[in-house]
């Protein structure tokens, strides 16, 4: 078998140990053909072709969506399976009660039995990437070793990949392992297994998103975020967006919210009418890797190079730019199809879908048309609020950290911390609804810390305390708030309208970072009074935004009951900066 990347023949040096280790991978996987992936558009168009013809995946209507094809994945195949997720560390402390934990021996044994001969009849590809821009000392790197030419399309369209990655690992030496095989898809032999003191990802059986693309949150969140704390900086599950104001300037923020509530939209976001002169700029829609700088600011970049984003919902109103965006050149994955195979999905608000996302003629008895979790995969030049900082190899200086949960009650829709560590605080208790992104219950409200409890690649007392020390060492860190999108009133409907309007909560952020704003100092944190939150020109009435802004103290002990005892479950871990922030939280909760 040829082992020489043909297409890379003239290649400086391939690093021995990426030769060594996809040696190995070969003969216990024991491929019929090896492909060392370039990157080039040539490869790119090979391989869709390829899957073209299998049938596995559907041109999209050429006039109307160019260059766009829908995947069907196995219906048992279609979110991130965090019951199947583990950190593998030596000792069982290291992975926190934050996450599913196995000893290392036993995980690589259990998972080399799967992978053993897995790859028989089939192509093993060789996908090395880099995770951040090619000449950003920031950036770091890793080689995915796949069966899935689906996979390989995605990282294409996600990931600097190929020759230009092969070659920095050559110079640097040192890149994360990613092994994967789709296997037979069987939900009783998927695992995802990570060993952060070995940079090593194993990951069978399942062909989707999160748990297969392996340069996303195995990588760039759960085994990145394990360095970082070695390294001094953090990797976290955060848009980050530049916001220009009338007068020419651009302030950057980052922005925390759990899968599935909003970070692709704000990060796309269109001012409304209201707001001429004002631009918002993408960086990234998914995940920030925070670097202190030497001035002393917190410095930002975006791993990725793509989006791989929810598409229900995504309608010319709600995010236009990601709605131009996924017109062409775009991966869409179990969304639903018109008769003139157009993709079709719940909120798109035009056109009829003929058959649902497991290709079956659509019956609304069956549930949506379109699976919940569809995505879209597609390059972030295609995005029209695509900007060039995202390609700055020291990353975008960061004036604000948004925190934020879908929470249908008492979380009010934006507060301000009065500290970094109070700021920890307000992100480590952070709870959300559940959503489609990961597989069980949808709408359940947990904590999820700082958007990050599926991704902390170890013990949240280890990783808050990090948080703390890095806070400490900035000599202008960022404001840090909280947001909440999704209150409903009595009815069901959100209280607040949502996506463009959201720059409305974002203007206020900025002018607080400026000090240009007022605020009401309550227990949980400062909220814009009645009179500081641009509210102009909403169609809301006075009691619906005293209702956003209210903070119901008997509510909020309650809360803050249930945050102490959560973050009692981190024992001797928890820090205690953030104990002592938790207690003043109480006290100022009960004083009278
Ligand atoms: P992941 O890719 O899973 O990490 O998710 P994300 O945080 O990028 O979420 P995304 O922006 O894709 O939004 C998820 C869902 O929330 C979509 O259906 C959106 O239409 C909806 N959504 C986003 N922003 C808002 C908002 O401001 N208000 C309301 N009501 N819904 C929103
Ligand atoms: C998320 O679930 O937060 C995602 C999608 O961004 S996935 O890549 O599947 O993790
Ligand atoms: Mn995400």
């Amino acid at each position: 078998m040829a082992i020489a990347p043909h297409s890379l023949e003239h290649l400086s040096s391939i690093s021995h140990e990426v030769a060594a280790w996809v040696a190995e991978v070969a003969q216990l996987t024991v491929p019929s053909a090896v492909h060392w992936c370039d990157g080039s558009d040539a490869e790119f168009r090979m391989l869709q072709r390829g899957l073209v013809s299998s049938g596995e995946l559907i041109p999209l209507n050429e006039s109307a969506f160019p260059g766009c094809f829908l995947y069907r994945s196995d219906p048992t195949d279609v979110a991130r399976v965090e019951h199947l997720t583990f950190v593998c560390t030596r000792s069982r402390d290291d992975a926190g009660p934050n996450n599913l934990w196995m000893a290392p021996a036993e995980a690589h044994r259990k998972l080399d039995d799967l992978f053993r001969g897995c790859m028989r009849g089939r192509t093993m590809y060789v996908i090395a990437y880099c995770m951040g821009p090619l000449d950003s000392p920031l950036a770091r790197c890793g080689v995915e070793i796949t069966d899935s030419p689906y996979v390989v399309l995605n990282m294409h369209l996600m990931t600097r990949m190929g020759r230009a990655a092969l070659e920095r690992i050559g110079r640097e030496g040192s890149f994360v392992k990613g092994l994967h095989s789709t296997g037979e898809l069987d939900p009783a032999r998927r695992f995802i297994m990570h060993f952060p003191e070995e940079s090593t990802i194993k990951s069978f059986g399942s062909g989707y998103g999160g748990n297969a693309l392996l340069g996303k949150k195995c990588h760039a969140l759960r085994i990145a975020s394990w360095q970082a704390r070695r390294e001094g900086w953090l990797a976290e599950h955060m848009l980050i967006a530049g916001i220009e104001s009338p007068d020419g300037r651009t302030r950057y923020v980052a922005c925390a919210f759990p899968s599935a509530c909003g970070k692709t939209n704000l990060a796309m976001l269109i001012p409304p009418a209201s707001y001429p002169g004002w631009k918002i700029w993408t960086v990234g829609d998914d995940i920030a890797w925070l670097h202190p700088g030497r001035d002393g600011r917190l410095y930002a970049i975006n791993p990725e190079s793509g989006y791989f984003g929810v598409v229900p919902g995504t309608n010319p109103k709600t995010n236009r730019n990601a709605y131009e965006t996924i017109r062409r050149d775009t991966i869409f994955t179990n969304v639903a199809l018109t008769a003139g195979g157009e993709p079709w999905w719940e909120g798109l608000h035009e056109g009829q879908p003929a058959f649902d996302w497991r290709g079956q003629p659509y019956d609304p008895a069956n549930g949506p048309a379109a699976h919940p979790n569809s995505r879209f995969t597609v390059a972030a030049k295609r995005n029209p609020s695509y900007t060039r900082t995202a390609e700055d190899p020291d990353g975008v200086p960061i004036s604000a950290i948004v925190f934020g949960g879908r929470r249908r009650t008492l979380a009010p829709l934006v507060y301000q911390a009065r500290s970094w560590n109070h700021g920890v605080l307000v992100g480590a208790s952070v709870a959300s609804e559940t959503t489609a992104a990961a597989t069980g219950e949808v709408g359940v409200v947990r904590r999820d810390p700082m958007a990050m409890k599926p991704f902390a690649g170890y013990n949240f007392g280890d990783y808050w305390d990090h948080w703390i020390k890095v806070g400490a060492r900035l000599e202008h860190p960022p404001q840090i708030f909280h947001v909440n999108w999704f209150r409903q009133g009595a009815d069901g409907k959100y209280l607040w309208p949502g996506f463009g309007e959201n720059l409305r909560v974002l203007r206020w952020m900025l002018d607080r970072c400026d000090g240009s704003a007022g605020a009401v100092d309550t227990p949980i944190g400062h909220l814009p009074g009645p009179t500081d939150l641009d509210v102009h020109g909403l169609d809301l009435h006075e009691s619906t935004i005293e209702e956003l802004l209210a903070v119901d103290r008997d509510a909020w002990r309650g809360e803050f009951d249930a945050i102490g005892a959560y973050l009692g479950e981190y024992g001797e871990r928890l820090p205690q900066a953030l104990a002592r922030e938790l207690h003043e939280s109480m006290q100022r909760l009960h004083a009278r």
